[in-house]
């Protein structure tokens, strides 16, 4: 693939990022991509100051028994012991249980308190008008706006851009391979184009309506969720007159200052990761935000206490501290980790709900799904982001896939390998469609886990992706429903209604494209195309994609929703099913959980303050 000349490829240098504040010509009403860039960031440290603040972070001025001390350390090395120069993570565990005790009672105080708080703002910003909330929005948004046009305009010295290896290629030799990657591309356009046509601006496309889609996840403005999603995978198709089309729509269009309730876990893994991802691959310049803004919103105080939510800001966070320099978002994530690695945990098992009154575990309810799914992908992510120096995040990925392994997965009668959910004290034998990513988590933690486990993990990982095939197998449309049942002669089937829809997931697609990339064995390539041409013959309509209400059903009934991550993940694994190796090479990128690939930052024992290029 040749990139236009306005695409820098790998082996540049990304321009000087600046330090000082972005201009505002004044005959300009809108804001550039890079402006909106800083906008997004800054709504990613409210979210995260917000999220922090209410539930989980101590006043680390106060408690210092949670000060990590990593102020000039991007990714710690705590595996060091004796004499290492970070002692943060050992104070936890230090001998002064009476004391601890003390603290942490404190802690849960104010956390109590935090939370009351919280709660008594959330309802006096209630009783305001729109038109007020949106007023002291603006001001607030006016605020960090002038301060950032104030400070004073020094550029940055470079910062030294990870090694952006394998960013276009990867044509297939095969000339039969080609031909289903060109199909995968040419289904790619369809959605494109008809979400150009007829849903542009907005979230999603409702395909057979043919017009704009939203849900309440982004909130109820036109966030461009599916433009935002899209643009990596566009990049990397080829298809660059889309990716300018969609950036030049970012650049116009794409407003923050909305008053609205969005989903902390998918503004960050969609909005963030996608504009991480489009800028690391387009090499579109960002500016530097200015540090220090947290404040908190009334609207955000009612975050979630879902593990997958909180334990899924790492990867985007860790990138945008490095990217800026600024560390508050990598020491809030941290802080969470922290917080998660000191308390109990039942048979060793991340419980779904974290009680944010207490500050204990609410329902004991764990899954490798929904609720629970990415906070363990992200602990091996984290690892390998780091360049495999972030040894906690491996050590807490390896004590959790253990417990997993030993209380959840289970064979079922006719030997097909699931994993279930620990649920008001006993295991359901029921697996969800977003668990099916396990088995490419697995497959992908393989080198590099405990007692030469690599052989077993990978081909637990394919045991998943053997059984989650079969899952798609056992329907009418070969397209796996969102959960299935292993009860007595009933296996890798759903039983209720409402559990036989397909909206579109990447999971099994995901978890075949690590497979094929760690074994190259041909089943892989056949069971994606296999999905490929399902999707294709049942859920493709004259207005693009659409999921199905029954996959047991032959004549399908469509949702009307074309999901952004379609466009996000579940094409773009699939083109990369069909691709060399060469593309987007494993050893050099980490996908987010919704597929937008970040660099791993080669770092070893780097600081941020020691990092030449970052002084
Ligand atoms: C995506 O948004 C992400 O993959 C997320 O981690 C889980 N669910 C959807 C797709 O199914």
């Amino acid at each position: 693939m040749t990139a236009p000349a306005l695409l820098p490829l790998s082996g540049r240098r990304i321009p000087p990022l600046s330090l000082g504040p972005p201009s505002f010509p004044h005959h300009r009403a809108t804001l550039r991509l890079s402006e909106k860039f800083i906008l997004l960031l800054i709504l990613s440290a409210f979210i995260t100051l917000c999220f922090g603040a209410f539930f989980f972070l101590p006043d680390s001025s106060k408690h210092k028994r949670f000060d990590l001390g990593l102020e000039d350390v991007l990714i710690p090395h705590v595996d060091a012991g004796k004499g290492a120069k970070n002692p943060g993570v050992f104070l936890i565990h230090g001998p002064d249980e009476h004391r601890h005790r003390e603290e942490e009672e404190r802690l849960r105080n104010k956390i109590r308190a935090d939370h009351e708080k919280a709660l008594e703002e959330a309802k006096e910003k209630l009783r305001k008008s729109r038109e007020e909330i949106r007023a002291e929005i603006q001001t607030e948004k006016n605020k960090v706006v002038q301060e950032m046009k104030t400070k004073e305009n020094k550029p940055l010295p470079p910062v030294a851009v990870p090694n952006l290896v394998g960013i276009s290629g990867g044509d297939p030799e095969d000339t039969e391979i080609k031909k289903k990657r060109d199909k995968i591309k040419e289904m790619m356009k369809h959605a494109w184009d008809n979400y150009r046509t007829y849903g542009w601006g907005h979230n999603e496309l409702r395909p057979i309506a043919k017009k704009g889609h939203s849900t309440n996840i982004f909130g109820s403005s036109l966030m461009g969720a599916t433009i935002v999603d899209a643009l990596d995978t566009l990049y990397i198709m080829g298809l660059h007159d889309e990716f300018l089309d969609g950036q030049r729509w970012i650049e116009d269009n794409l407003d923050f200052s909305v008053n609205s309730e969005v989903s902390v876990f998918e503004v960050n893994i969609r909005f963030i990761g996608g504009l991480l991802a489009a800028y690391y691959l387009s090499g579109e310049e960002v500016r530097k935000m200015k540090s220090g803004v947290g404040r908190n919103w009334g609207w955000a105080s009612a975050g979630s206490s879902i593990l997958a939510e909180f334990g899924t800001l790492h990867m985007e966070f860790v990138h945008l501290s490095y990217l800026t320099g600024d560390l508050v978002y990598y020491k809030k994530v941290m802080h969470i980790r922290k917080l998660l690695q000191k308390m109990d945990r039942p048979n060793g098992l991340y419980p779904n709900y974290l009680n944010p009154r207490t500050g204990r575990w609410g329902q004991y309810h764990t899954s490798v799904g929904g609720l629970g799914d990415s906070f363990y992908e992200y602990l091996l992510k984290a690892w390998l982001m780091s360049d495999k120096t972030d040894h906690e995040a491996r050590r807490m990925y390896d004590d959790a896939i253990e417990a997993i392994e030993k209380h959840l997965v289970k064979k079922s009668r006719g030997g097909l390998v699931f994993i279930g959910e620990w649920k008001n004290g006993h295991l359901e034998k029921k697996m969800g469609h977003l668990a099916c990513f396990a088995g490419g988590m697995f497959a992908l933690g393989a080198d590099g886990s405990r007692k030469d486990k690599a052989g077993h993990y990978l081909e637990l990982g394919a045991e998943i992706a053997r059984t989650c095939h079969e899952s798609y197998d056992r329907t009418a449309l070969k397209l796996g429903p969102e959960s299935f049942k292993f009860d007595g002669a009933v296996e890798a089937v759903a039983v209720r209604q409402a559990e036989k829809y397909y909206i579109l997931r990447p999971e099994v697609i995901e978890t075949y494209w690590y497979l094929w990339r760690f074994t190259h064995d041909p089943r892989y390539r056949q069971w994606g195309w296999e999905a490929a041409l399902a999707i294709e013959k049942y859920c493709r309509v004259s207005g693009g994609f659409s999921g199905v209400k029954d996959v047991y059903s032959s004549t399908p009934t469509h949702d009307d929703v074309q999901q952004s991550f379609f466009l996000a993940e579940t094409l773009k694994y699939l083109y990369l099913l069909f691709s060399g190796d060469d593309l987007l090479p494993l050893d050099h990128w980490v996908f987010n959980t919704e597929a937008h690939p970040l660099p791993v930052l080669h770092l070893a024992n780097t600081t941020l303050s020691g990092n030449p290029a970052v002084r």
